[in-house]
């Protein structure tokens, strides 16, 4: 091990010292084990490493320019098959927020007087493991339950799941992919049989008639926008979106429904698409099952329903449909305008069936194609070990825990054998005191949670609150009775795993600041202190992490097992699962872009993909006399993201987005309301109210308005319900209702 950066390490060694123990021994004797200190030799001092970017599902490949061992530049990597040299300016600014002066450099403790104070690792470990073990031994060990995050390595997601579940005996977990991803994936797994988005980004390239539903892909994935430009075939490009978005306005078609009235314009648009034949008859026979039954049920959506309920006049609708049926090769691609719905699950398969009834699936250019939205969203569908069992697999599955038990080598009995609560149920097992205790990695769950003055409500109810994080100044690290201080994105080694299915490295290029820890070293820490290394004995590295993620993805749909190791996902560009060992014996390789499903083959026992369907529903909270306006909330700008702990750290980043949070109205809204452009306003929902700046804009339509999800107090407002089937919460739809406001009021 190089001693060149030993400098932290040496204090952190003097600051443990009064300490003596297992723990501390390694410690302070191999402190460059945990990372400390350190940035790996491996790298030569002027080399250029290579990473995908920390921020969202694009998964974008940069350049890191090191100087003397360390990163000091960004440029976007151009043989990089996902982004092609280009990179939006999170990825541009990746390295800023490292260097920020409000990260977590240290354990902290709340004291006797209710301050956070500096305290030791071995300290805060001993009040970790003191902490988790009161509350199970009073409560019993489910009483304790973690919250995770899409943003962290596909192996220190898998390290925490595990440790967790068959380590401390925690039996609920859930993650922020609650908030953004679950709609997806129940409708995959219902639809297709797993948790499998079928495209590679090249479909964006080469479809005819691209449908965005619910997406504003030019805000939230820039990159992915680049692709769609890149099309050669003049596409017909469609958003449906209520709102006029950035992507709307460069589409060739916006479809401005009615928020929530997605079901309907669906099944009104299968059921015309019916009546001019437009049905695969031979894809449908030989691939599907249900289309009778769907066929029956739509037949109810006719033109006059669809143009009632969602408010499109009957040329748009009609245009809409013959574009669609005029398509060789139509893409539906979906992000959170369907998935934060009441039904989104519902939504999002409407448009699967969409895509089956007209064999647009598995053919270059089309598919039913969810966009994730971190980083690693998709990585932890896969091996956060929560709601799914490592690999994808089922608690409840006596066989799925032999397999895992086996593989793991560990004893089957250390594998719960239920299901893990979802987020709102963790909460709800929050609020009726059967949960006591909560560990929080790597999301900020007090700003981005829904219905936050609930959420606030909750904290006195918990015994114990960890929260491991780079930054000990967010909301969440606030609340908390132990901050642990977390190295980010650039300070640590893993893979993550982007919309297109594709695994990509990230690198170690950075000292993390202080004695901040990657996630993986405080989950061996914790292993250790809780007299676990025995059953974690082969978790040392990532790398150890990842050829037990290869073990068990093995003849899995997910399959990893034929990527041999880091060096190879290298030299390949990033490889998208499945990749079994065949695929890469003797020295081949995969293509480098590949679909699913190109021989119509699912993933249901009979092969078969369903189709599946149900009545829309009305939503939680309706608009009244009182509350007449529906409140949407989302992105805001492509140099914001989620609630700002990184990218408010960057001047740049900062200098790109709006100086302060303002609220989309109608301009007809506004005279009716008495709003001034620029003036102040009041948004009142039954929950809260919040003064802002309005932006009169026709972006929104008449009777909705629209506010950022990075202004912590957007969620003040936002009313608690969530998809019966994926536990989301419905982000994009409260009633509030709307004041002018003097400046001094
Ligand atoms: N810059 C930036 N990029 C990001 C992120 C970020 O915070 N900042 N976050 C990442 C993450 S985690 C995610 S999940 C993605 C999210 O990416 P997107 O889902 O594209 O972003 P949102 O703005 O949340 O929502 C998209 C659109 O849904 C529309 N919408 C609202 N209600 C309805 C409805 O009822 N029907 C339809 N059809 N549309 C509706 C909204 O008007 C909005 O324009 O972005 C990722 N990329
Ligand atoms: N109103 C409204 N609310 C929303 C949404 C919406 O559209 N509207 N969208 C929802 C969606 S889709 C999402 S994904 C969520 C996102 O919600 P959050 O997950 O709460 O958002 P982030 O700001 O990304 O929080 C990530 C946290 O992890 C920390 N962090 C980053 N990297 C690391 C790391 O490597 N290790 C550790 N330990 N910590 C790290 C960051 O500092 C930050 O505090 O918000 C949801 N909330
Ligand atoms: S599009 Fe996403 S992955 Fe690409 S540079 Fe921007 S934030 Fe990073
Ligand atoms: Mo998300």
């Amino acid at each position: 091990m190089t001693s060149r950066w030993r400098k932290n390490a040496d204090a952190l060694a003097r600051l443990v010292r009064n300490h003596e123990g297992p723990l501390t021994r390694e410690l302070v004797r191999k402190p460059g084990r945990f990372g400390l200190g350190q940035v790996p030799s491996r790298l030569a001092p002027d080399a250029v490493a290579h990473a995908v970017c920390g921020y969202c599902s694009t998964g974008c490949g940069l350049k890191l320019h090191l100087r003397d061992g360390e990163a000091c530049n960004v440029t976007p990597d151009p043989d990089y098959p996902v982004n092609r040299g280009m990179a939006c300016p999170k990825g541009w600014e990746v390295l800023s927020p490292l260097d920020a002066d409000d990260r977590a450099t240290h354990p902290m403790v709340r004291d006797a007087d209710g301050h956070l104070v500096r305290t030791s690792w071995p300290e805060a470990m001993r009040r970790f493991v003191d902490g988790v073990r009161s509350v199970q031994q009073a409560h019993g060990d489910a009483a304790f339950a973690f919250l995770g995050t899409g943003q962290m390595p596909t192996e220190e997601l898998a390290f925490f799941g595990a440790l967790s579940k068959f380590g401390l005996g925690m039996v609920h977990g859930d993650g922020n992919t609650r908030q953004c991803m679950a709609t997806a994936v129940q409708a995959y797994k219902e639809s297709f049989g797993f948790d499998a988005p079928p495209y590679s980004y090249q479909d964006f390239e080469e479809s005819d008639v691209l449908v965005l539903v619910g997406s504003n892909l030019c805000i939230a994935h820039p990159i992915l926008w680049e692709r769609v430009c890149r099309n050669p075939h003049d596409p017909d490009i469609i958003v449906i979106d209520p709102r006029r978005t950035e992507t709307a306005e460069a589409a060739t078609q916006h479809v401005p429904l009615r928020p929530k009235s997605d079901l309907t314009l669906f099944y009104g648009l299968a059921q015309a698409l019916i009546e001019r034949g437009c049905v695969d008859r031979d894809f449908v026979a030989a691939h599907t099952a249900g289309f009778d039954a769907f066929a029956d049920f739509v037949s109810a959506f006719d033109e006059a329903r669809v143009v009632a309920e969602s408010g499109i006049d009957a040329p748009a609708f009609r245009r809409l449909v013959e574009t669609i049926a005029q398509g060789e090769r139509v893409s539906f691609w979906w992000t959170m305008g369907v998935n934060q719905s009441h039904e989104g699950v519902r939504v999002a398969q409407a448009l699967i069936d969409l895509a089956l009834m007209t064999g647009n699936i598995g053919r270059p250019g089309t598919g039913a194609n969810s966009v994730t939205g971190q980083c690693n969203a998709m990585g932890s569908r896969l091996f956060s070990n929560t709601t799914n069992l490592l690999g994808g697999r089922d608690f409840t599955c006596d066989s799925d825990r032999a397999d895992v038990a086996r593989i793991l080598d560990i004893p089957v009995d250390r594998i719960p054998d239920e299901r893990s609560l979802a987020y709102d149920e963790i909460l709800e097992g929050v609020r009726e005191g059967r949960i006591r205790g909560l560990w929080i990695v790597a999301t900020n769950s007090a700003h981005s949670w829904i219905d936050q003055n609930d959420f606030r409500s909750l904290r006195e109810k918990l015994d114990f609150l960890v929260v491991q994080d780079m930054y000990a100044s967010t909301e969440t690290a606030e609340m908390a009775d132990l901050v642990l201080p977390a190295a980010g994105w650039g300070e640590k080694e893993g893979t993550f795993i982007n919309s297109e299915r594709r695994i990509g490295r990230i690198r170690k290029v950075r000292r993390a600041p202080g004695e901040a820890l990657a996630d993986f070293q405080i989950f061996r820490l914790v292993a250790n202190a809780a007299g676990l290394d025995d059953l974690f004995e082969r978790w040392k590295t990532p790398e150890d992490v990842f050829d037990l993620m290869r073990a068990l993805s093995r003849d899995r749909p997910c399959d990893l097992s034929g990527i041999e190791d880091y060096r190879m996902l290298e030299a390949s560009g990033g490889m998208q699962w499945p990749v079994p060992e065949s695929a890469t014996r003797d020295g081949a390789r995969p293509e480098q872009e590949r679909r699913l499903f190109a021989d119509g083959g699912f993933f249901h026992t009979d092969g078969r993909a369903r189709f599946v369907f149900e009545a829309p529903r009305p939503v939680a909270e309706p608009t009244d006399d009182a509350y007449p306006f529906v409140l949407l909330t989302g992105r805001g700008s492509s140099a914001q993201w989620h609630t700002e702990t990184r990218t408010g750290k960057s001047a740049t980043l900062r200098k790109l987005a709006p100086s302060e949070s303002q609220l989309e109205i109608h301009p007809d809204d506004a005279i009716a309301c008495g709003i001034e452009p620029g003036g102040l306003v009041a948004v009142a929902s039954r929950r809260d109210r919040l003064v802002v700046r309005a932006r009169v804009t026709t972006v929104v339509p008449r009777g909705a308005v629209f506010l950022a999800m990075h202004d912590a107090r957007t969620n003040r407002l936002t009313y608690a319900s969530f998809d019966p089937y994926s536990h989301q919460p419905s982000y994009k739809h409260a009633a509030v209702r709307i004041e002018s406001v003097t400046d001094a009021g």
